[in-house]
């Protein structure tokens, strides 16, 4: 049995750190940094160029301890084993779970079913290869001979979110004469926006898809096929789309040669996939050497989550920590900040990773779950973030645990720019640990020479509870090789938040269940259909549609 054989809201090590929750939130961390002069070097982890600041967190050694206590409890490391040697973890679609062996560069044998899955693996790592470099140096050539400079994802999902946040945060690693686009929605004009900008003779689609029966993405891949069609004629195609699918048999029903299809199997998540051929446009647009980088560093990561003890462990710390706001304090909520502008979509994907992964209700056990598993993930680039939201994280009624990344070095060192966006990233976090408390805000708008009718009315406004935990995840400089860390930290952090929530963190019936629904309303508003199953409310909704769209 791969669940948990007691309900972990009932095991000691949780009702011991219930118990010390309410004890520590009566401690400041301002405090805590006062007594320890330790307390940073304490609470850090390194690793190569990495280092992960943990130490404003409202913890103690005594919270550590118990935290990792939980740790044990739910068999954290016998469960990271039973990943990396290939058992099926995901019970409800009997698969295994093997994203770290698409980056296994050391080409360690892993078993599914009795079979080494690293062969299969590193054949078509050996076809992204060629393939993109044929693409790059103008080998691989459209239909009427042109080199192919426009190079367009099509997916949805895990088969976007991932090689579109990689992308934009690789592209200085990209020619100059190359662009990438990636269409995913299936409002029609996601495709008419990216189509406009397009020459057909020079644009290559990559159609992802792991079934191959997403409906967004094989009506937007039809309507672009339709349009390379019109330009160039049928036989154009095969010089012109490449399919990424776990499905040969649909990707040649949809009319693409099984040659140009580039596989990935069952084992690996969507939202798991950007290491797989669902990375090709990364390959593609950084050039294949890079990629491998990318591998190297997640493979990195991955040997450090395998094999480092708990409190060493970056992904398992910084899990323990999520659960420590998020199941003792009652905190909904978790941030993440890059400060850098290359990272911008990294929130966008992180959502879908942490949340389709962890946001379930029934555990292991196959039972209804009484206690709160996956936080509320959002975010963005800083400072822009820090003019938005910030407000809310500085000064709301509760706070929000923060994650922020930042380079040491920019790609793009101009002038006092990234040492200006240093001080601020720095600032932050400072200010958030030690807030300024109404005696000092006073004092503060005293020295600035306010009367003290003035310090009475705004003392309050002023001042900052404090106290608000983030970490601090630093890299020396976001390259291929780092961004593969960042993304396999999280990936393993979320693994390890599902291992103590007792959950699967691998399946998603939620996202499911929404294509199942549309395909249900959608002859409903094409046709005359009955529409008298639905509630009075969708009824309406869709008779009003219909009306407007006459
Ligand atoms: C990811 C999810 C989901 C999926 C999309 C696209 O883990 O399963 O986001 O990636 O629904 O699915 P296809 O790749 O099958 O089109």
């Amino acid at each position: 049995m791969f669940g948990l054989n007691k309900e972990i809201n009932k095991t000691r090590a949780w009702k011991h750190l219930e118990k010390y929750a309410s004890k520590i939130r009566k401690v400041e961390m301002r405090d805590m940094f006062e007594k320890d002069p330790k307390r940073a070097e304490k609470y850090s982890i390194n690793l190569e160029n990495m280092l992960v600041d943990f130490s404003k967190n409202r913890i103690d050694e005594k919270a550590f301890i118990y935290l990792q206590a939980l740790a044990k409890q739910a068999k954290v490391q016998k469960k990271i084993e039973q990943m990396f040697s290939g058992e099926k973890i995901n019970i409800t679609e009997n698969r295994a779970v093997l994203h770290i062996a698409l980056r296994n560069l050391d080409n360690t044998p892993i078993y599914v079913d009795g079979k080494d899955v690293m062969p299969e693996i590193n054949r078509v790592l050996a076809k992204i290869k060629d393939f993109s470099e044929d693409v790059r140096l103008g080998k691989f050539k459209g239909y009427t001979g042109k080199k192919l400079t426009n190079i367009v994802n099509i997916g949805i999902g895990g088969s976007d979110l991932g090689p579109k946040m990689a992308v934009e945060a690789l592209q200085r690693y990209m020619p100059k004469d190359m662009k990438c686009y990636f269409i995913s929605n299936i409002d029609g004009t996601a495709c008419a926006e990216v189509l406009n900008k397009l020459d057909p003779e020079t644009t290559l689609f990559i159609v992802c898809s792991k079934t191959f029966t997403t409906i967004e993405t094989l009506t937007n891949a039809k309507t672009c096929r339709k349009w390379l069609v019109d330009a160039l004629g049928e036989h154009a195609t095969s010089k012109h789309f490449v399919a990424v699918s776990t499905n040969p048999k649909e990707v040649a029903s949809f009319g693409i040669d099984v040659e140009n299809m580039f596989e990935f199997w069952d084992f690996v998540g969507g939202r798991y996939s950007m290491w797989s051929a669902i990375g090709l446009i990364i390959a593609i647009a950084v050039g294949y050497d890079n990629f491998e980088k990318m591998l190297a560093g997640a493979n990195e990561m991955d040997k450090h989550f395998h094999s480092a003890p708990l409190d060493k462990n970056i992904p398992v710390v910084l899990a323990l920590l999520s659960i420590w706001y998020n199941n003792f304090f009652g905190i909904r909520n978790h941030v993440v900040v890059p400060y850098d502008q290359y990272l911008t979509y990294l929130p966008a994907y992180l959502q879908q990773q942490i949340m389709e992964s962890n946001g379930k209700n029934v555990d292991l056990n196959n039972e209804f779950i009484k206690y709160q598993t996956s936080p509320v993930i959002f975010g963005g680039a800083g400072t822009d973030v820090q003019h938005s939201f910030f407000q809310m994280i500085h000064q709301g009624t509760s706070f929000v645990p923060c994650d922020f990344i930042i380079p040491a070095i920019s790609h793009n060192e101009i002038g006092e720019h990234h040492e200006i966006l240093l001080a601020n990233i720095l600032a932050q976090s400072e200010a958030l640990m030690k807030g300024k408390t109404v005696k000092e805000a006073a004092e503060e708008l005293k020295a600035a020479g306010k009367s003290s009718e003035e310090i009475k009315k705004l003392k309050k406004y002023k001042s900052f509870k404090g106290n608000r935990p983030s970490n601090t995840i630093i890299f020396k400089k976001i390259d291929p090789h780092a961004l593969g860390m960042l993304v396999a930290m999280y990936e393993h952090k979320t693994f390890v938040e599902g291992i103590i929530w007792n959950i699967n963190s691998f399946d998603q019936m939620g996202v499911e269940l929404g294509k199942q629904m549309a395909l249900r309303i959608l002859p409903e508003l094409q046709g005359n259909k009955d529409i008298a199953n639905h509630d009075s409310s969708t009824k309406a909704l869709i008779e009003i549609i219909k009306r407007l769209r006459k």
